[in-house]
């Protein structure tokens, strides 16, 4: 049994993280998050206290960092700014958490020889074309479009220059585009559901051709367990589960599953910048750690999560008018 510092584990996939490593480990697991807006305190009850503590605090903080880091056997950090939109409207919040928190966190490992894994993006890759048959790999060259993905980028690479200049026994991974239970409204798939709730009819970006390629966050969990516990020390990983959809078929499945009309959506201004198509060859993990996915039914995995929007409404509420808000002033 050893303790896991997890940072971000308020937000969606951090505390799913949490619930899963509760349920399938004995590890005992101390939360650091600074609890943004981005975070819900709510996404972690019903834990055990004996084995899960929240420390509210930001990763940034070099003493509290310090101080937490001495007591853990491994980081787990998931901690960041999260959103692409919002990262096109004000980019400062993401240089200072994704670098600089980031920066803060793996000074604290070196200091305390402490095992390091660091969850990122694909989208430090950049993006495809709809028709190449390529996939992302880890020896893409690292091409980041927006300020989001370059703040992530830039964090990747800091944790690879202190595995090879001072040692630290890190891994990497960059998982593809995450849903479920308790994903922040802001998102494509939970701000449609909770739309469709509310009546209002979905937004699509643009034509809607752009492409992601959808992982349920309880597979990506597994992974991350899989290379806490296997991965060697320097490596990347990447994380996918063969899952790729463009948005209009996401928005379309939303609709029909809620029992709407399949057109019942507006299109709207696109992002600028907007990444077209991501994919993941997730063969390194397969193969080197024996992970597989278990949501290989992309329609199932919706369904069950519309059912947790639908249920879990005091969950989500607060949420909705400022991300909607937001999204009206800047035209989305
Ligand atoms: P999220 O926005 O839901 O949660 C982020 C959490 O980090 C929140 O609880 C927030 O309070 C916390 N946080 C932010 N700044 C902090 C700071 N300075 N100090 C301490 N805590 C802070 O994010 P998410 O979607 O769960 O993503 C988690 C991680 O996974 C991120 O590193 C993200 O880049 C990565 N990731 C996300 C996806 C996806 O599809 N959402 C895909 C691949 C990788
Ligand atoms: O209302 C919308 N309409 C729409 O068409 C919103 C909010 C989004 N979109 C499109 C933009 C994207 O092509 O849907 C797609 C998904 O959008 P987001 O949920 O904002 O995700 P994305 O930009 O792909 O990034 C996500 O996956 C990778 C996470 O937010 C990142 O944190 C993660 O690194």
């Amino acid at each position: 049994m050893s303790t896991l510092l997890v940072t971000g584990g308020a937000g969606f996939i951090g505390s799913s993280f949490v619930r899963y490593a509760i349920e399938h480990t004995t590890h005992n697991i101390v939360v650091l998050d600074k609890l943004t807006y981005a975070s819900d305190k709510a996404s972690l009850d019903g834990l055990p206290s004996e084995r899960v503590e929240l420390v509210v605090g930001d990763i940034s903080d070099a003493s509290l960092v310090d101080e937490l880091t001495a007591k853990a056997d491994a980081v787990v950090h998931y901690a960041a700014e999260t959103h692409n939109d919002n990262s096109l409207l004000d980019p400062s919040p993401f240089l200072e958490t994704n670098l600089v928190g980031t920066f803060t966190l793996l000074e604290a490992a070196r200091r305390h020889r402490t095992r390091f894994h660091h969850i990122s993006t694909d989208e430090v890759y950049g993006d495809l074309e709809l028709d190449d048959p390529a996939k992302f790999t880890a020896e893409t060259p690292y091409n980041p479009s927006s300020p989001y993905s370059a703040t992530k980028a830039g964090s990747d690479l800091l944790v690879r220059a202190w595995v090879r200049s001072f040692g630290l026994e890190a891994t990497i991974s960059n998982c593809s585009n995450n849903y479920g239970p308790r994903q922040h409204v802001e998102k494509f798939i939970p701000r449609q559901i909770t739309n469709v709730i509310d009546r209002v009819r979905p937004r699509l970006y643009g034509k809607g051709e752009n492409v992601r390629d959808w992982i349920h966050a309880d597979d990506h969990s597994a992974a991350v367990l899989a290379i806490l516990e296997r991965g060697r020390t320097g490596e990347t990983y990447l994380i996918g589960a063969d899952g790729e959809k463009n948005n209009l078929e996401v928005i379309q499945t939303i609709l029909r599953e809620m029992g709407e009309s399949a057109d019942a959506y507006d299109h709207v201004k696109d992002r600028p910048g907007h990444d077209l198509r991501y994919a993941i060859d997730s063969s390194k993990l397969r193969d080197e750690l024996g992970w597989t996915p278990q949501f290989t039914d992309f329609t199932a995995g919706l369904r069950d999560t519309i059912t947790w929007y639908r249920e879990n409404e005091q969950w989500w509420r607060g949420q909705k008018a400022d991300a909607e808000a937001k999204y009206s002033a800047s035209g989305h």
